[in-house]
């Protein structure tokens, strides 16, 4: 993943020092490209540990059209958790201790820290296990699955994304339209996080399917090598469902900045000699990726130099 790192090492060039919605700072450029080849390997960082059960359970969770907290917690992924209790701290039916501005308090107050967690815990053991808690909290509202499957046209018909671009792959492979957007000028009101990554389109070339995904904004050490790590598993398993090999993916970036207090982390990284990519193997017997299920994926040959802890802003 040389391209990552030249990345990181463009960034910190040219990158200008920007103020941002969190408060944090970050320095940041304006519109970058990589591309990668997908026969290379699989583009899972190897420069640091890149959590892959956590990419590939949330991508699966999209690609059912879920868009309820319930799923994830089944499958020990917590990279949602805050926008759901979000959502439940500031219902009327919440009277625990005031929660407001929970994310910040949390990171610079130790006795907050565990109130927080406290509440926390007894919000995710709800929705797992008390059904009209989980539909009324910890349905996320308008996220990707919902806007990727069941987008919701001025129509008033529903339309499934995903299923168009596979029945398009398969009848009009050289179609130009092979795209998905989860950009919705009528959502934002209703957004807790505008869609990141916003729009991807696929290409099909000498038996081959390539990727291009658009982000807006991209947070490059926490972020970015989780997005690619999605795009490159959405792209293997589109090919897979119609008979493809995987080509290249490419990333465009607009706002893509290192936040001012992982600059440090970044350095740390840059001194760290990538190692080989591992290879993504899906089971064969897979027909639908709608099925699909983490069971169903095996990385083989992943060996990262260690993780590198960064705080998120929120
Ligand atoms: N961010 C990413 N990738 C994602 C995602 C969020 O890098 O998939 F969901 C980062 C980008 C930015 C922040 O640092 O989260 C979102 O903030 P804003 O909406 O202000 O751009």
């Amino acid at each position: 993943m040389k391209q990552y790192l030249e990345l990181c090492n463009y960034v910190l060039e040219h990158g200008v020092r920007k103020e941002d919605r969190t408060g944090t700072g970050t320095i940041s450029v304006f519109g970058y490209q990589m591309r990668m080849n997908l026969q290379d390997g699989f583009p899972l960082l190897t420069t640091k540990r890149v959590p892959f059960r956590l990419v590939a359970t949330e991508l699966i969770w999209f690609l059912k059209g879920d868009t309820n907290l319930r799923y994830l917690l089944e499958q020990n992924n917590h990279i949602w958790d805050e926008w759901g209790f979000q959502k439940w701290v500031e219902s009327k039916e919440y009277t625990g201790p005031d929660m407001t501005n929970f994310g910040l308090r949390s990171q610079e107050d130790p006795e907050f820290e565990q109130l927080y967690k406290q509440q926390l815990a007894i919000y995710q053991q709800r929705v797992l296990e008390d059904d009209r808690f989980a539909e009324q909290f910890g349905d996320l509202g308008n996220v990707y699955g919902k806007q990727w499957r069941s987008w919701e046209g001025a129509d008033g018909q529903v339309y499934d994304q995903i299923q168009y671009i596979i029945d398009e792959i398969k009848r009009n492979p050289d179609s130009r339209r092979l795209l998905c957007n989860a950009w919705s000028a009528s959502e934002l009101k209703n957004q807790q996080l505008p869609p990141c990554h916003y729009a991807f389109q696929f290409y099909v070339h000498d038996g081959k399917l390539s990727c291009m995904f658009q982000m807006r904004s991209n947070d490059v050490f926490l972020g970015l090598p989780f997005n690619i790590a999605s795009y490159a598993l959405l792209t293997h398993l589109i090919a897979h469902e119609c008979n493809l090999e995987v080509g290249e993916l490419i990333y465009t970036g607009a706002d893509v900045h290192i936040y001012s207090n992982h600059i440090e982390q970044v350095q740390t990284m840059l001194e760290r000699e990538p190692r080989a990519l591992p290879t993504l193997k899906l089971n064969p017997e897979l027909k639908s990726i709608f099925d699909v299920e983490w069971d169903d994926l095996e990385l083989i040959g992943y060996d990262p130099h260690p993780p590198i802890k960064a705080h998120v802003a929120v």
